[in-house]
């Protein structure tokens, strides 16, 4: 299986996880934009290929790597539901972070200002999750801790009002695909 992108994103890092955790063998493609403009309509990582799969975004390439492995993919729809958070928060936060890289203020304008809203709830939902239980580990948890990790790493968030989303992102760090998987230093 060839998968598509690079060692400083999230969703591919999430991916990279997921194969390592159910020992499927693989290739990580290095892949900027302008190769990614060419190999997924989306035009963004991760992408992968399996034969005569080809999937482009990281919610169907994880499906496919937990059901190719015999797993269920989050079949409980509020875990479902974390995921598509985390993911809403990650995909805000990626935007306004490119957005800055280009020079774009993100108090600009009312919809940058409305994507930085949604950040900041949203962290504060999913701190709300983690305060409600331990780390159950899963796809939709997973995500989280790819969101939180990423966003140290990219200085996005300041989590010193969450300590259950940095608990749970200790705990999986001692996780070996987890460790094996941090971005290198920015
Ligand atoms: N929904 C996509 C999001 C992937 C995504 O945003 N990837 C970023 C890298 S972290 C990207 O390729 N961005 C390129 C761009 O926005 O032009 C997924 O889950 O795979």
């Amino acid at each position: 299986m060839q998968l598509y992108g690079s060692y400083t994103s999230p969703y591919v890092r999430h991916c990279r996880i997921a194969l390592l955790e159910t020992g499927t063998s693989f290739e990580l493609i290095e892949t900027d934009n302008k190769a990614s403009a060419e190999g997924s309509p989306a035009q963004k990582v991760p992408y992968m290929e399996d034969g005569n799969v080809r999937l482009y975004d990281s919610a169907s390439i994880l499906k496919y790597i937990r059901e190719r492995a015999g797993q269920a993919w989050l079949p409980d729809v509020k875990q479902f539901d974390l995921f598509c958070l985390a993911n809403t928060v990650l995909d805000a936060s990626v935007n306004v972070f490119q957005l800055e890289r280009a020079g774009i203020d993100p108090q600009s304008n009312d919809y940058l200002k409305r994507q930085s809203a949604r950040i900041s709830t949203t962290v504060e939902a999913l701190e709300a999750w983690a305060q409600e239980k331990p780390l159950q580990w899963n796809d939709a948890t997973l995500r989280v801790a790819c969101f939180v990790a990423w966003a140290q790493y990219r200085q996005r968030v300041d989590f010193a009002a969450c300590p259950a989303l940095l608990t749970w992102l200790e705990t999986a760090s001692t996780r070996d695909e987890f460790k094996s998987t941090a971005p290198p230093p920015a």
